[in-house]
């Protein structure tokens, strides 16, 4: 017998992966949740029917989604973590000589399952790592905080979800108001040649910052295989950088930075 899973997030246009085993399927109060192994990409956490992570792809995304930003601001001491319940992007944050990483995600669900299913993701043992459970945009309007870099590593905009608060012009303007005067901000976005009319909405709603640079990188289990972030910026301009870093990384290199902000014709001209 045959199983499989079908992600149906794109109108018209289903990925599929062949399950060796399902090891849980529930709901949070917020979503629904289900951790499969897959003969292909290893263990796979779905919220809402959407593949999140993968234990074999999840670097190409954590490293794309944290270093960029990460190396153009020159010292970065102060990160904050919107979403990122399954600890893959703080890992590669606490890779650099940081102070403090504030994680807020909104499903405690997650971060358990996480752990007990993924524990190569997390470094969730580290001093530096503060978590706390709620609304990552309720923080940003309360908190004095400020921050150096700020990166949103939450589920997409679906009309109505859980993440578009997230994606408002509001919260952009608030997560601006609590960087430090070099700040930086870096989101996933959606795939624009899918979801173009999303995205420049998106990009519409992100003016507030003087600097937007759109880069992009490959992560085959997201539709499309092709993964687009926005670096939103009050100083540095993040095309103009790349590091190579001194600890290990699979998929970031400083020629990968430079190569990422290249964009072909169509998105130049989408993002003008
Ligand atoms: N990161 C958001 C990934 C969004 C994927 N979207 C999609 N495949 N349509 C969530 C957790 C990863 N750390």
């Amino acid at each position: 017998m045959e199983l499989w899973y079908v992600q149906n997030y794109i109108e018209n246009y289903q990925m599929a992966l062949k399950v060796k085993e399902t090891l849980f399927v529930g709901r949070t109060k917020l979503q629904e949740i289900a951790i499969i192994d897959t003969y292909l990409y290893g263990r796979v956490l779905l919220l809402d029917g959407i593949v999140q992570t993968t234990e074999k792809d999840e670097f190409m995304y954590h490293e794309m989604l944290v270093h960029p930003a990460m190396v153009t601001h020159p010292h970065p001491r102060k990160v904050f973590i919107v979403g990122g319940g399954d600890g893959g992007a703080a890992r590669e944050v606490l890779k650099h000589p940081v102070e403090e990483v504030v994680l807020v995600d909104i499903d405690e669900g997650v971060i358990e399952l996480c752990q007990k299913y993924f524990p190569q993701l997390g470094r969730w043992d580290d001093p530096r790592l503060r978590v706390y459970i709620g609304d990552a945009a309720e923080y940003i309007a309360e908190t004095r905080e400020t921050f150096d870099v700020i990166i949103m590593d939450s589920t997409d905009p679906i009309p109505r979800g859980v993440a578009e608060p997230l994606f408002s012009q509001e919260f952009y303007r608030r997560a601006y108001d609590r960087l430090s005067p070099d700040g930086i901000l870096v989101s996933q976005m959606e795939p624009p040649f899918f979801e173009a009319e999303r995205v420049k909405k998106l990009w519409k709603h992100l003016g507030v910052f003087p600097i937007l640079r759109l880069y992009w990188g490959l992560v085959p289990t997201y539709p499309g295989g092709v993964w687009s972030y926005v670096i939103a910026s009050k100083k540095y301009d993040p095309s103009q950088g790349g590091k190579d870093l001194p600890f290990p990384t699979r998929y970031y290199s400083s020629r990968i930075h430079q190569a990422a902000f290249v964009l072909p014709v169509f998105l130049e001209e989408m993002f003008q």
